[in-house]
């Protein structure tokens, strides 16, 4: 029997042959202080509470044998990938490119542009670079997907409102079924996280489910 997730707005059958589990830009220029999310002028420790969850469902996921799929939002060392629409947009303290402690802000190879070692891939787990805040845009995820078959997307990280949603959204419309993981998930500004998710599972669930870690690790200790 095929394994159910409790969830928002009704539980989900699954098949973990054809789930795979997302990690939205877990990255070190969000979540610690002197990197890209800090130069916007956000509090990045409110991100840590997103950590521990993740690395719980990581690890029911690796037991399970699911698809996992990490994400890392950057640009390339010349910013030829980064629109200037993007990169001259506020005031932050220091813009995407510019000398950090981390290393240059928001750029690939970077210290900073690294995944949080408590969530750091390991072999045969796909790394996906984007430019953007969705995850299919000028990537080959969605190439990715569909070689594995995959149809169920179980989502978290970081931030809820900005590339969560965006590659949820945009997963949506490719017809993928989308669980978000709401503590799995976090936000600089928390009444972001609390109705970003609540818009996901609105309306019968417009654009998928939500559930929550323990759900997920508990639906996919069943799957084992
Ligand atoms: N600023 C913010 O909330 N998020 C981003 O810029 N990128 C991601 O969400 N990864």
């Amino acid at each position: 029997m095929l394994p159910v997730i409790a969830a928002d707005p009704a539980p989900l059958t699954f098949d973990p042959a054809t789930t795979a589990l997302v990690i939205i830009d877990m990255q070190r220029d969000f979540l610690e202080p002197g990197g890209f999310g800090e130069t916007l002028g956000n509090d990045v420790t409110l991100l840590q509470t997103a950590v521990p969850p993740i690395r719980a469902v990581l690890a029911a996921a690796r037991s399970a044998g699911l698809l996992i799929v990490h994400t890392r939002e950057g640009h390339k060392p010349d910013l030829s990938d980064a629109p200037p629409a993007k990169l001259e947009r506020g005031t932050p303290t220091a813009r995407i490119g510019a000398p950090g402690p981390m290393g240059r802000i928001l750029i690939r190879g970077e210290p900073g542009h690294a995944i949080v070692p408590e969530l750091a891939p390991i072999r045969g787990e796909v790394v996906i670079d984007k430019p953007g805040k969705g995850a299919f845009y000028a990537t080959d995820l969605g190439a990715v997907l569909s070689a594995r078959r995959i149809a169920t997307l179980l989502v978290c990280g970081v931030t809820t409102e900005v590339c969560v949603h965006t590659t949820i959204r945009e997963a949506n419309d490719r017809g993928y079924r989308c669980v978000a993981i709401g503590d799995g998930c976090a936000s600089y500004r928390p009444e972001f996280h609390r109705v970003g998710l609540a818009m996901i599972a609105a309306q019968g669930g417009i654009f998928g489910w939500v559930s929550s870690s323990a759900a997920e690790v508990e639906a996919l200790g069943g799957a084992r």
